[in-house]
């Protein structure tokens, strides 16, 4: 006889059967791990208050149409972690959007700053502009301004009153696809890296004019530049740039985190004038 008989429960299995079903086995775990790996994440509700959302994809658009961008100095797009996404060049590359009404004009203004970030330069000294309506200075005298930028190995948060006063956060943040977030509420800023706390602080300056300089996109506007005497283009891809009228919660930043890939929902208009996801 040339097989070995195990009997359990009243089943009889030959070896050679027993090992096909471990084989079989493998292989469905195999298909389920597959399986897993292969289903597409869900997408992140949108959360209220998305004042404009520039996703990247070969395109300037805001999704929600109000605030096209306009790309300057050479600015392209690239393999992003949502589909595609903006490309900087480190150099002069930037895209402006200019003013949001309400968004991040004076300092009463609450504001979110949300985008997917992937350098491989995180830890220079050059400033990396994620976005931001800094005056720098060619500001004039106490106008507001804000910006999420990394530089020398950190994702830094800025908020304040041209160069007279200002408060700023910073974390460490490593080179590669990062999803970072910045929330002011018109009091309290804090900062969020890939779903997580890293820190917050309080607004220490009272009075500020109104910003006149309006929003960009991976670098400051070429005013600003023009006042330092040097460029702060990122260096690498930003995907999925949104911009709120409201200090976003720890819980909804997690859910655009844990969407990955997948990342915001995007509303359907339906022909009754309803919206769906
Ligand atoms: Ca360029
Ligand atoms: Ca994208």
């Amino acid at each position: 006889m040339g097989r070995l008989e195990s009997k359990q429960n009243g089943l009889s299995l030959s070896v050679g059967h027993a090992a096909r079903l471990r084989w079989i086995a493998g292989w469905v775990g195999l298909l389920a791990a597959s399986a897993s790996w292969a289903v597409p994440l869900a997408c992140a509700t949108q959360p209220p208050d998305l004042a404009a959302w520039w996703s990247g994809e070969d395109n300037p658009l805001d999704r929600l149409g109000s605030y096209p961008g306009t790309l300057d100095h050479g600015t392209g797009y690239g393999t992003g972690f949502v589909a595609r996404a903006f490309q900087f060049d480190g150099i002069d590359d930037s895209m402006r959007v200019g003013f949001l009404g309400g968004i991040g004009l004076t300092e009463s203004d609450p504001v979110s700053i949300a985008a997917w970030a992937n350098t491989s330069t995180a830890a220079t000294a050059t400033l990396q502009v994620i976005a931001g309506n800094y005056m720098g200075e060619q500001g004039g005298s106490g106008k507001f301004s804000m910006y999420l930028m990394i530089n020398n190995g950190n994702l830094v948060f800025s908020v304040d009153q041209r160069q007279l006063a200002g408060i700023s956060l910073s974390t460490p943040i490593s080179d590669g696809w990062h999803f970072v977030t910045a929330t002011y509420d018109g009091t309290a800023l804090a900062l969020y890296v890939d779903g997580e706390a890293r820190g917050s602080n309080t607004r220490n300056f009272t009075g500020a004019d109104a910003n006149t300089r309006g929003w960009t996109v991976g670098n400051f506007s070429d005013e600003t530049n023009a006042g330092h005497g040097y460029n702060s283009s990122f260096n690498g891809l930003i995907d999925e740039v949104t911009l709120f009228g409201r200090a976003l919660s720890l819980a909804e930043i997690g859910s655009i985190f844990g969407a990955g890939a997948a990342g915001i929902c995007t509303p359907t208009i339906f022909a009754n004038g309803f919206e769906g996801i």
